[in-house]
């Protein structure tokens, strides 16, 4: 199902000429509105109307996570608080939170890419859809839920937690599409079996999972275990929020709204555009955003672009999976490592629960780290024996695939801590 054949079906060649015009917009906007971007703009001596081809934008300058720090709360809005309608911010691990904000306009177009993700996942206004995403400052929640208003399905505003209830409410509401972090989809999976409800009462059959990474694996035990089929969601709250791109039946990436948000990938050292299919930094330039345009944003997300046509029929250009940020990077004894890469090995091992968590220690110079790794409720009462042959299969995997050395401690079910939103999968003990 494709909510806009016009766009998201639209030939190249006119997908840059609306792109072009739109970036010209964009970045005479922000010159003359946001006095932070006349400054950049001016110190790589850009005038209004510099802009004449789509790849001149590799000669601007970038936004980082620190300019928004700089301007906080609201240094880099562009129209005034009264054309803002909603703001959102997303919460750092330190400090202030980042603040972004969003005229009517946004929030329209907010709607409508949702929307165009909410299709992907097959859901119409016949499909009713509960949305487990946090409601408040992260945009996880309000995001979904304007574009399940806008396709017309009828929409349960849950919020994340309060597991019990969701199922409940699933049930007797006849849920058909569930949105929430994968971690807390397979949470809610394990109390559904724990509670000995009927699944066979349930209607629900798609779920949109995003707002952390995960791995293929992961994808397939939540697929297995609830019997749906499971989308993969991306954005972030700088950009918009959920619905920057989601991934169709055909599987082969996941679909950039790009008529809103320009990718482009670079080279996080040396800040170079790279071309297509080559991994690298995602870097998002916003067209049509009034309150809160952002210009060569860098996301600090890994992944690839593809722009040949999909099986769905959609010229959308397509990124990656996303693995990792370059921020969640591990680097033990020299490799690097993210820990989905660490969650698909795991998983190979039908005895491990698909709950872990990474331990990073420092001793003396070098990285030491240790896995976490939750047994299945089925093989916790093994033999000491079995155990440590578990223990030391998942060892020799880990080196082989990963090429790092790594403990792996075996702990019994729910010792490893679940998450209502985003989990924390790291503990980095070299920073305290
Ligand atoms: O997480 C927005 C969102 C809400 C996306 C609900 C999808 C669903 P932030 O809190 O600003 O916004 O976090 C954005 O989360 O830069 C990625 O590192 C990560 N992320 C988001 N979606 C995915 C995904 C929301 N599908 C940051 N896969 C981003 C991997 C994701 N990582």
């Amino acid at each position: 199902m494709i909510w806009n054949q016009h766009i998201e079906c639209m030939s190249r060649e006119d997908m840059e000429a609306l792109q072009l015009r739109r970036l010209q917009e964009m970045v005479d906007r922000i010159y003359y509105n946001v006095p932070f971007y006349r400054r950049k703009l001016q110190e790589v001596g850009f005038m209004p109307g510099d802009i004449r081809h789509l790849s001149d934008l590799s000669k601007l300058p970038f936004t980082t996570k620190q300019d928004l720090r700089d301007n906080y709360p609201f240094g880099i809005f562009a129209v005034p608080m009264s054309e803002v309608v909603r703001v959102h911010a997303s919460s750092g691990t330190t400090g202030k939170p980042t603040v972004v904000g969003y005229s009517r306009k946004d929030l329209d177009n907010w709607a409508e890419v949702t929307a165009r993700c909410l299709y992907m996942a097959n859901t119409d206004r016949q499909g009713v859809v509960q949305v487990a995403y946090g409601y408040g400052l992260f945009t996880g929640g309000l995001g979904i839920h304007g574009g399940a208003e806008r396709i017309g399905a009828s929409v349960i505003p849950m919020s994340g937690g309060n597991t019990e209830k969701q199922l409940m409410l699933m049930e007797d509401f006849g849920t058909t599409l569930l949105g929430c972090t994968p971690s807390y989809a397979m949470h809610m999976a394990e109390v559904l079996e724990q509670s000995g409800m009927d699944r066979s009462r349930f209607k629900i059959k798609y779920g949109v999972f995003g707002a952390e990474p995960w791995s293929e694996r992961m994808r397939k035990q939540i697929e297995d275990r609830w019997q749906i089929k499971a989308y993969d969601i991306y954005g972030l709250s700088e950009i918009m929020g959920p619905g920057v791109a989601n991934d169709c039946d055909a599987r082969k990436g996941l679909h950039i709204h790009e008529d809103h948000f320009y990718p482009e990938i670079i080279d996080p050292a040396t800040e170079e555009v790279l071309p297509e299919g080559k991994k690298g930094e995602l870097v998002f330039t916003t067209f049509t955003k009034e309150a809160f345009p952002l210009l060569r944003y860098r996301t600090r997300d890994i992944t690839a672009l593809h722009r040949e046509t999909c099986d769905c029929g959609r010229t959308l250009v397509r990124m990656d999976k996303i693995t990792g940020r370059t921020d969640d990077m591990l680097i033990i004894r020299g490799v690097n490592v993210f820990p989905t890469q660490v969650e698909s090995v795991l998983l190979e091992f039908g005895e491990a629960a698909p709950h872990y968590q990474l331990i990073v220690e420092r001793e003396g110079t070098l990285d030491k780290l240790t896995i976490e790794v939750e047994l299945s409720a089925a093989l916790f009462s093994d033999t000491v024996t079995g155990l440590s042959k578990l223990e030391a299969r998942i060892r020799r995997r880990i080196d082989s695939v990963l090429g790092i050395s790594a403990d792996i401690r075996l702990v019994e079910p729910g010792r490893v801590p679940r998450f209502e939103g985003k989990s924390k999968r790291v503990i980095d003990k070299r920073e305290i």
